[in-house]
């Protein structure tokens, strides 16, 4: 749950700061319907106002995130719209838009706030907050997107957002220490689907493990207290880390800080 709030909040993030301009005709196409997150009748896009549409947007966007189903989104979007984030990359084009939503997970009690909607049609600027449920994130995460707005729909999303910050805001309460003799007693650990696998694993003290990046997006290993890092491990690469103390080191990635793990180092 905990990696779930911090994802999606990267995300919407994201979306809010990419907004460009374009000059193609909308596509009429609407959004299928969520189904299982019936919180209110949002209006559904294209909205010819352009304030209008970004707070249906923000709407849509907490509904999708609060109910893992991002399918409503992409009818927010023109079909080649673009989107440029820090915290999540991807998210040119329609089907693109819709992987770029996916890589959030759902999370409980998600509202976005919004202050300081500044248009300049087709330009609009929004101030926003992310904030969770209590005791599913650590802070709130603020951050500024710039939407460009073209025919009722969004062309470009820019997203403005500290990712040090945001790993900070999302990044779950540190877990218990683990029970004596938990992990597998192994040193190498892979990564693959924003996962590491196995996620706890238990080594004797002096023990370097290394971890495999497998997976199609570049991650880190970065404990919790930020005192070990491998910094940024791009794709079909390793990185090494060498535990020379005991002790229970919990550790998370920079950059999808909803992905977690654990090194139990002698004990
Ligand atoms: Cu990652």
């Amino acid at each position: 749950m905990n990696r779930p709030l911090f994802t999606a909040l990267a995300v919407g993030a994201a979306l809010l700061a990419a907004l460009g301009t374009r000059g193609h005709t909308p596509a009429r196409t609407r959004a299928p319907s969520p189904g299982h997150v019936a919180q209110s009748a949002a209006p559904q896009p294209p909205i010819d106002d352009p304030q209008q549409l970004v707070a249906a947007y923000y709407q849509a966007f907490a509904a999708a995130v609060n109910g893992g189903d991002f399918s409503a989104l992409p009818a927010f979007f023109t079909p080649d719209a673009g989107i440029d984030s820090p915290l999540v990359p991807g998210g040119s084009g329609t089907g693109g838009i819709l992987a770029f939503y996916q890589k959030l997970p759902p999370l409980t009690g998600f509202t976005v706030e919004t202050s300081n909607v500044d248009e300049s049609d087709p330009y609009v600027d929004v101030d926003w907050r992310f904030r969770a449920a209590p005791g599913s994130m650590r802070d709130y995460l603020d951050g500024h997107d710039s939407f460009t707005i073209d025919n009722g729909l969004i062309s470009y999303l820019t997203q403005t957002v500290d990712t040090d910050a945001a790993a900070q805001a999302f990044m779950p309460p540190p877990a218990a220490p683990a029970p004596r003799g938990q992990g597998v007693a192994k040193t190498r650990v892979r990564i693959n689907s924003f996962t590491y696998m196995p996620p706890v694993i238990r080594v004797p003290v002096g023990a370097t493990v290394t971890w495999q990046n497998d997976d199609a997006d570049a991650h880190t290993v970065t404990t919790d207290d930020k005192s070990m890092d491998t910094g940024v491990i791009e794709e079909g690469v390793s990185a090494t880390l060498t535990f020379a103390v005991a002790g229970d080191f919990a550790y998370y990635c920079t950059i999808h800080p909803g992905m977690r793990g654990r090194v139990v180092v002698g004990q």
